[in-house]
């Protein structure tokens, strides 16, 4: 019985095998000749990739990412793409699937860790009779306790209250007033946690308002606000006059532990051991759509990605959609953090496209220079210079500063750059004169703000600097010629410090 089963089957098989062949015979010849042929690929051009980027699919990718941004409005009442959000998982979905559609050519990955979120829902501070007005919950506070509003004396904590001398014995039960300088915000309020403190305000060394973050959360953190050094400044005076000053602090906040995902797209074809990397993150603040910061980016990369695929490439490509950029750099502190040393090795450079589109923009580049940064950086930043004077276009240098996903790749020995359109810095005159737009406005008087949405969005600007993105993969896809090999040297730059001692942001959000 068994041997006969088997051959029952064999015969099926073989049944199976001559009807198929009895159909592909009886099939039209036309579909014989006509068989897919499989062309070769041509290799990847600049400009024959720039001409593939087109600003009306850029922006019919922008209405979806506003819709995909609307799935977060039933949790936080508007639209959001902030991690752990709806509308952060569907942005992750969206470029997966769309990456996922071209076949082979990409190896996928999904890189998960874990990050800290937090939202402040509600806060006030009274010092003495005034709710002074620049005062903010710090990114990443915990409540005060039982999210209910705490009184208590105002305190003065001697020098920069990094030390824990600087706080008085009597802290306990109080609310401190520090001023910000020489360590993190988050040490500060680490420091008052230990001294007993129910609430800490820190105050701007200098006039304007200080928000930030208080970074890693700690057991010892108390509710923290930041406060203008114009509004601190009274205050301050009234308590070294010895005056006493009552205060009353209230946050309602949470901070919670999640997962997130990193998404990384390398092409299966080009020289492994010399990658050219790019990157821009996935998610938003929890305020607004992001649809400039940094769907603008995370858009580009993945239209450029789209187009790549029909060409052919000498070197590997490898785009990554990092998450927790706005929780402080956390995707690409971890992807770099992970990698072997000959991981790290094989990343020649790294690019970083992160605001392309700011609505009244400038065209700025990182002012990535080889003497404080790794060898390459400097390479990179010329090519930019490059691209845009052969457009007849200017550019401005910005500062390199640790503000983007790049941070991790410089402190790790990894040359890097990128270019960008402008936050919530203010236009100069001079800037009017050579790019348009308004002086002494906002670049982007949406940043972090509910209205980052798709008519936040410069098209001119977005279609050309997506054409430099792909002007940029094109080079280096093609060869390194002329570009520094990757040494030890550019580790010992990294280590030398000469780019962290500037560093006073982690990601969008000052920490010091
Ligand atoms: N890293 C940006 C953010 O996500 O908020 C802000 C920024 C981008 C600042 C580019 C400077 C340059
Ligand atoms: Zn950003």
């Amino acid at each position: 019985m068994p041997a006969l089963k088997v051959l029952a089957l064999a015969g099926l098989s073989v049944l199976g095998a001559v009807s198929a062949l009895q159909d592909s015979l009886q099939r039209p010849l036309v579909n014989v000749t006509h068989a897919p042929a499989i062309k070769p690929k041509p290799l990847v051009d600049s400009e024959a990739l720039q001409a593939s980027i087109s600003g009306d699919k850029l922006l019919a990718r922008a209405e979806e990412l506003y819709e995909i941004a609307k799935l977060g409005e039933d949790e936080y009442n508007h639209p959001t793409r902030v991690i752990g959000s709806e509308g952060h998982l569907g942005t992750l979905g969206y470029i997966y699937t769309a990456l996922a559609r071209l076949g082979d050519y990409y190896t996928l990955s999904k890189q998960l860790f874990p990050a800290v979120t937090g939202n402040v829902f509600e806060f006030r501070l009274v010092l003495g009779h005034d709710v002074p007005e620049s005062a903010q919950a710090m990114g990443l506070t915990p409540a005060t306790k039982a999210r209910q509003p705490e009184r208590g004396d105002l305190l003065l904590v001697a020098n920069d209250g990094c030390n824990p001398d600087d706080y008085p014995p009597t802290a306990r039960g109080k609310i401190l007033l520090i001023k910000r300088g020489s360590c993190s915000f988050g040490a500060k309020s680490e420091r008052a946690g230990h001294a007993g403190a129910i609430a800490a305000v820190i105050y701007n060394s200098d006039r304007g308002p200080l928000s930030g973050t208080l970074g890693d959360p700690s057991a010892f953190h108390v509710a923290t606000f930041g406060l203008s050094g114009d509004d601190a400044a009274p205050v301050v005076a009234k308590l070294q006059s010895g005056a006493r000053v009552d205060a009353s602090a209230y946050i309602d906040a949470t901070v919670d532990r999640i997962t997130t995902t990193n998404i990384i797209a390398q092409t299966t074809a080009g020289d492994p051991d010399h990658c050219v990397m790019l990157g821009g993150h996935s998610d938003s603040v929890a305020e607004g759509p992001g649809i400039n910061d940094d769907g603008s980016g995370t858009l580009a990369l993945l239209e450029v990605a789209t187009q790549l695929a029909g060409f052919a490439v000498h070197n590997c490509v490898r785009f990554a959609w990092w998450s927790a950029e706005e929780e402080g750099l956390l995707g690409s502190d971890y992807y770099v953090a992970a990698l072997t040393p000959r991981e790290n090795r094989r990343i020649r450079v790294f690019m970083d496209y992160d605001m392309l589109a700011s609505p009244n923009f400038a065209y700025q580049v990182y002012d990535a220079r080889n003497d404080a940064n790794p060898v390459g950086s400097q390479e990179l930043r010329d090519l930019y210079v490059d691209w845009y004077a052969a457009q007849g276009l200017n550019h401005t240098f910005i500062a390199f500063d640790g503000r983007s996903d790049y941070d991790a790749f410089i402190r790790n020995g990894i040359p890097g750059g990128g270019i960008a359109t402008g936050a919530e810095g203010l236009k100069t005159e001079a800037e009017a004169g050579v790019f348009g737009g308004t002086a002494g406005l906002e670049y982007d008087p949406c940043y972090h703000q509910l209205c980052d949405d798709v008519a936040n969005l410069n098209a001119t600007a977005w279609e050309l600097n997506t054409k430099l993105v792909a002007h940029s993969v094109a080079t280096f896809a093609r060869s390194f010629e002329g570009f520094p090999e990757r040494t030890d040297e550019g580790i010992q730059v990294a280590k030398r410090g000469a780019y962290s001692r500037k560093t006073k942001y982690r990601g969008s959000k000052l920490f010091i």
